[in-house]
């Protein structure tokens, strides 16, 4: 395999990043140790074997699919997807009127106007960041939340049913990248970068002038899905973390020249990271020291401000990493081989002005070309993705500042080749303090020739590492759809989603709403209620039926069709599919579920269950009559 990559031509991989990379200085490379070499590749799911259980759940993105990924760790097989910011036709998610409440409510009042005439919902999304809530600097179970860059989303999903509840779109931010909650003393705030440069207010009276546009911080209240405040600073925002006291948020920034193309953007030697001081920000919305736009206070944070501070980084750092030690957080270079490592205690005296900004940098070791993103173990160790490189380096973080501090020591500890040109990486539990250094997973872009090729688009590919030991050791490999830019690995324990739904489930308070407004029980009632040309139609299923064998509407009429599935039993999911409709949906063990639609077809069309759920699944049907 290693041989493989090595035959990879430099060139080729150069040329991913273009000439500008080249003169940014991506020439030097530090002091190698001796590369892992990946011949003892082995499949992991031999180590969980058929029936058995994995011992961590695996939250992926899925980029620019838009939804949410569930894989078992170590075994890597894909156990779910939940949609989010996509369309899905197995579940109904973007068609049934409690996924579309939940895909619009949260929408700018403008944003709701300008899909008046598209279908009313976005379709697209394209999600990177997916994160869980924290209590006490570990995972809670509680909630993920996860950003959508394509049009400025932010959505959580509740962990005990593993579906989305709420939907917000982010006033005067353009375009959400990096997302992180807070760790300490809970999430709390969920903070939320728009990555790109706008006016604001973006109305059409500011054009084509950069210097007036900005980019927003902005710090969601992951309780309500509020936004609690904003903060507008110099620059675009990439990717941010939380640290473990409660004080600060980081941010990096690349494009601190606000140019407008890549010439620009890449023009200046140093960009920076940002820190947030949460405690002034808090104090100055509470004092108003704000300026309120769509709503919400907008702190200024540009340079200068006292809310936060600019630490100078080689150009167009990416990745934003918070050590589980509480104390480090580490800022990858991207276009610089290096990471910088801020150390938390120190950032107090940089906004006391005692110390410059870069004081706070405790650590700069040089890793190879392109470091992204920095995953970490339980004993002080890190492992940062090199995209140019194609590899994976661990290094140690005391060493790494013993050499800041003149000491003639090399903090790399080991390199594994992984194919081919990684983006994030995580380990287990690594983003909490109980990081615990069992696994780490690669997220690569490219899988070239690792599959039988499938076409001019190919899969991306994941690569599981094993970190026990001294050499890093790949064990699995595996083939992923687009694109899957980070992901979690949280602990089986952590994680306790319900078996059947409750049937009070605050999901479907609309249907609640409406069998109360018609006088009828929900899972119980088969029934049509018709006000005008409204009808709504009431039904629940048991394997293998529908409560209704057909029912009768007018063409034209504005159907609502009502179906409870009243199976408790584990695994029993029903649904339900108008044929040529363009219906389908479904509706898991206990759950409501509802669609409308306007009956415009004539004639006889049946309704079938599209979930396999019994022996007479196929016999799971009825008509519905629609006359002329
Ligand atoms: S970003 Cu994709 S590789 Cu959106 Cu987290 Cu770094
Ligand atoms: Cu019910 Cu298939």
């Amino acid at each position: 395999m290693s041989k493989t990559h090595n035959q990879l031509p430099q060139v080729t991989r150069r040329r991913l990043l273009g000439g500008t990379a080249g003169a940014a200085g991506l020439a030097s490379v530090g002091a190698l140790t001796t590369v892992s070499t990946t011949a003892n590749v082995a499949n992991a799911a031999a180590s969980v074997g058929p029936g058995d259980l994995d011992e961590y759940y695996g939250f992926w993105s899925s980029g620019q699919a838009g939804e949410v990924r569930i894989l078992g760790v170590p075994s890597m097989r894909e156990l779910m997807r939940i949609p989010v910011f996509n369309r899905c036709s197995a579940t109904g998610w973007g068609q049934t009127n409690e996924s579309r409440q939940i895909l619009t409510e949260g929408l700018l009042p403008e944003t709701r106007e300008f899909l008046k005439d598209k279908g009313g919902v976005f379709l697209n999304g394209d999600a990177h960041h997916p994160h869980m809530s924290f209590t006490d600097g570990t995972y809670d179970g509680r909630y993920l939340f996860i950003n959508d860059k394509a049009n400025t989303r932010v959505a959580r999903i509740r962990c005990d049913v593993m579906k989305v509840d709420r939907i917000i779109e982010v006033p005067n931010a353009a375009d959400i990248h990096g997302l992180r909650p807070q760790k300490y003393p809970r999430t709390g705030y969920v903070f939320a970068n728009g990555e790109h440069r706008v006016p604001i207010p973006n109305d059409g009276s500011v054009l084509d002038d950069p210097q007036n546009y900005r980019a927003i911080f902005s710090a969601i209240d992951g309780d309500t899905m509020e936004v609690a405040w904003q903060v507008m600073v110099d620059g675009n925002l990439d990717n941010c973390d939380a640290d473990y006291q409660g004080l600060y948020a980081f941010s990096t920034c690349y494009n601190s020249e606000e140019g407008v193309n890549l010439a620009e953007m890449t023009a200046n030697e140093q960009d920076w990271a940002v820190i947030f001081d949460i405690k002034r920000i808090e104090a100055a919305v509470k004092r108003g020291d704000f300026k309120e736009i769509h709503g919400v206070p907008v702190v200024d944070g540009r340079k200068g401000s006292d809310y936060t501070r600019y630490v100078p980084i080689s150009n167009s750092p990416h990745g934003c990493n918070t050590a589980p030690d509480g104390r480090h957080v580490v800022i990858n270079g991207k276009l610089s081989p290096t990471v910088s490592v801020i150390d938390v205690t120190k950032v107090p005296d940089v906004f006391a002005d005692k110390i410059e900004p870069r004081g706070c940098i405790v650590a700069e070791p040089e890793l190879g070309l392109g470091p992204l993103h920095t995953a970490f173990d339980a004993d002080g160790n890190c492992y940062t993705t090199l995209f140019l490189d194609s590899q994976v380096a661990k290094w140690n973080l005391a060493k790494a500042v013993e050499q800041f501090q003149g000491k003639d020591v090399n903090p790399i500890l080991d390199k594994v080749d992984v194919q081919y040109q990684p983006g994030h990486n995580h380990t287990s539990m690594g983003e909490t303090k109980e990081a615990d250094g069992k696994w780490l997973v690669s997220l690569n872009k490219f899988s070239k020739d690792r599959f039988i090729n499938v076409g001019p688009l190919k899969p991306e590919n994941e690569q599981l590492i094993d970190i026990t030991g001294d050499k890093m050791q790949i064990v699995h490999d595996g083939p992923t759809f687009a694109e899957p830019h980070d992901c979690i690995i949280v602990r089986a324990d952590v994680v306790n989603p319900r078996k059947v739904w409750d049937r009070n489930d605050p999901i479907w308070e609309n249907c609640r709403q409406m069998a109360k407004e018609d006088g009828v029980e929900l899972g119980a009632a088969s029934t049509i209620i018709r006000k005008g040309n409204k009808v709504r139609v009431y039904m629940f299923s048991v394997a293998p039926t529908f409560s209704m064998e057909k029912f009768t509407v007018k063409k034209g009429d504005e159907v609502t069709m009502i179906i409870t599935n009243i199976d408790a039993v584990d695994d029993l999911t029903h649904g339900f599919t108008l044929a040529n409709y363009g219906i389908a949906f479904e509706i898991g063990a206990q759950a409501t579920a509802s669609v409308t639609f306007t009956a415009d077809r004539p004639g006889v069309h049946w309704f079938y269950c599209q979930w396999f759920c019994h022996a007479l699944h196929m016999e799971m049907r009825g008509r519905m009559l629609v006359e002329a």
